[in-house]
């Protein structure tokens, strides 16, 4: 299955058989003040830098959010979506857990967007379902509803199920529901990685859709994050994840790796490209 997004200028093709798709999670307040409050000051130097660098880095879509405590998003993230597409052409992913913020985003941006995110929440779905259908933007599915996060993989892909029947009954094509079975810290809990692992192959298999996640949520509150975000990544790849939100600076290696030791690399061209682009 094929999903494409489109930016400013650039299209992006997310293959469920092709090679994988990095979104950037850099554009986001986590462990990042120096983001919201330079663009409250209306400097748009480090937002621009942080763009520039995952694109660099790897990243073929930026996943923007400049949620803060505080932070009037319905006016600050269309006004970021703005100056990164005046700026860059690749798709953006809007993450916004506010309806109002993303449809403001929605309304500036160019290109065909993947809003982040819709869940199985009858308040989610009928809130978004529609401004994806009008503004023809591509949508993440997260695999929880009204009563919360299960962590049962059968249940996770009935949800999956939901909200892409309901994408449809709304006019949106599914190859454009993309799929996050949810990842979870492991610090919390020591089967949420297994759980993670078999929603995926679940929905890869069963419903054949996109999957993406945020990467690196499985290694909340541990050292050595990036040894566990590495073996995480590795193992969902092979079981079908297809467009992680991640670091590229530190995961576009390895995604690269996993590219190759599946076959979607032939003659390791991209694998050896990223290596040599990382030696200048
Ligand atoms: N699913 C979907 N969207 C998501 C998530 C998800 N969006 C947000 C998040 N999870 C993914 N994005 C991030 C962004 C930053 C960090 C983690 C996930 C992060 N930042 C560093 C920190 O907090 O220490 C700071 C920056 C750094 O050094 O890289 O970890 O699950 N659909």
């Amino acid at each position: 299955m094929i999903t494409i997004l489109r930016g400013s200028g650039k299209e992006v093709l997310i293959d469920t058989e092709g090679p994988v798709v990095i979104i950037g999670e850099c554009i986001n307040p986590t462990g990042r003040k120096k983001l919201v409050s330079t663009l409250l000051e209306n400097n748009m130097d480090y937002v621009l830098e942080l763009a520039k660098k995952q694109i660099d880095e790897g990243a073929d879509v930026l996943d923007v959010n400049v949620g803060f405590p505080g932070v009037d998003d319905a006016r600050l993230l269309p006004e970021t979506v703005k100056v990164l597409q005046d700026n860059f052409d690749v798709p953006l992913c809007i993450d916004s857990p506010n309806p109002a913020a993303i449809e403001a985003a929605l309304r500036v941006a160019r290109g065909k967007c993947l809003i982040n995110s819709v869940n199985g929440e009858e308040r989610s779905l009928n809130a978004l379902l529609p401004l994806a259908r009008e503004f023809g933007a591509a949508i993440i599915g997260l695999c929880m509803d009204d009563d919360g996060i299960t962590h049962d993989p059968e249940k996770r892909l009935s949800i999956a199920e939901k909200i892409i029947e309901r994408a449809i009954r709304a006019g949106i094509k599914q190859e454009d529901v993309i799929i996050d079975p949810l990842a979870m810290a492991v610090s919390a809990d020591p089967r949420a990685c297994i759980v993670t692992l078999e929603t995926i192959r679940l929905v890869h298999q069963k419903l054949g859709n996109n999957i993406t996640l945020g990467a690196s949520n499985i290694s909340f509150g541990l050292p050595d994050r990036e040894s566990l975000n590495a073996a995480f990544m590795a193992m969902s790849i092979y079981n079908g994840l297809s467009c992680p939100i991640a670091n590229p600076e530190k995961m576009t290696a390895i995604v690269r790796a996993a590219d190759l030791l599946l076959g979607r690399d032939d003659y390791a061209v991209r694998f050896v490209d990223h290596f040599q682009q990382k030696q200048l």
